[in-house]
């Protein structure tokens, strides 16, 4: 049986060109495809190379292009991925919750037109996501705009979430990538964290719309999807003051979501296991990328697949966000 289907990293676009699409960290290419394609402005933290990509292959079947304005996707039988970014006029950004809302519209109307309708993943980048134009900050403002567009597509937000993430860039404009697919995910949530969904308001007036993870059945693979994952138990943050101490928690936290993702798997099939998912790490600050290093090669070996690149977590606190990406077979 060939190997479950998983997404490729890529030290070049070229390799991904009748992929579905990709997306790129570190040093822009110098070169594009046709793909669908978002390179997010933040650096990689990588001897070997200045960017990489993650590549999403195609899966099964022809692949069909389209576009909308400020996006692309491709799709082939099992699986469709696009990506959006907010291309309004400058200044247009300060309306955060409408921008993200209207790119929010855009994804849904890929959605309805393709008829791949359930939203397994969203990656979100948003430039100084810390900054408070209107005393509000604008993760907060991103969030309004997000939770209206679900309100307004789709059924309470929390039968919709996807797994997601939310990072704040240094450039750029408001960008977005997605997964999505004609089956319905198993969505999970994390039972050390209360769902991102009911967080309570002080953490904004409106709750950010993300499942802990999705587990997505694919003609012969299983495809476990975990969004950006903190050291946050309950609601709070843990550790402030060690890098350490939030690397050890959020391995916890994946952990106890690996348990539940095994818990949905047939009897007769395999688990997912913490030492054989890829990874992406999101790091605070540039200082910190050895110790978080060191502390995952204790818990889970050498060899592991995982990438390292700087980015602002959304809450202030946060020094480190952990994103990773399973597969199994399924017969
Ligand atoms: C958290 O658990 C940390 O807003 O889409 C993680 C994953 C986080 C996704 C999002 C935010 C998001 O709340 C931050």
């Amino acid at each position: 049986m060939s190997a479950p289907y998983h997404p490729r990293t890529v030290d070049r676009i070229e390799p991904c060109a009748d992929g579905l699409g990709l997306i790129w960290y570190g040093s822009p290419p110098k070169t594009s495809v046709s793909a669908p394609f978002l390179s997010v402005p933040i650096p990689l933290f990588d001897h070997r190379s200045h960017g990489l990509g993650e590549c999403w292959p195609s899966a099964q079947g022809a692949v069909t292009q389209g576009e909308v304005p400020g996006g692309r996707y491709r799709h082939d039988d099992a699986l469709l991925f696009g990506v959006l970014e907010h291309t309004d006029p400058a200044g247009q950004e300060d309306q955060l919750p409408a921008a993200s809302q209207a790119l929010y519209d855009r994804l849904f109307t890929v959605l309805n037109a393709t008829g791949f309708v359930h939203l397994w993943r969203t990656w979100n980048y948003l430039p100084d996501i810390h900054g408070e134009p209107g005393g509000l900050e604008r993760y907060r403002q991103f969030n309004i705009g997000r939770q209206a567009a679900y309100a307004a597509h789709t059924l309470p937000s929390e039968q919709q979430a996807p797994a997601a993430c939310a990072l704040g860039t240094r450039r750029g404009s408001l960008q977005l990538a997605f997964l999505a697919g004609k089956v319905e995910p198993i969505r999970l949530e994390n039972p050390r964290q209360i769902s991102a969904y009911h967080y309570p308001r002080d953490y904004g007036p409106k709750s950010p719309t993300f499942s802990r993870a999705t587990l997505v059945p694919l003609p012969h693979s299983w495809l476990l999807l975990i969004s950006g994952t903190a050291s946050i138990v309950g609601h709070e943050s843990r550790h402030l003051d060690s890098v350490r101490a939030q690397t050890r928690e959020i391995l916890a936290n994946l952990s106890a979501l690996l348990s539940e993702a095994n818990a949905r798997l047939p009897e007769d099939s395999l688990g997912f296991r913490l030492s054989q998912l890829q990874y992406r790490i999101y790091v605070r600050h540039a200082g910190d990328v050895e110790k978080i290093q060191r502390e995952l090669r204790v818990c889970l070996g050498e060899g592991l697949d995982a990438h390292y690149v700087q980015a602002d977590v959304c809450r202030q606190e946060l020094l480190v966000e952990i994103e990773a990406t399973g597969s199994l077979p399924r017969s």
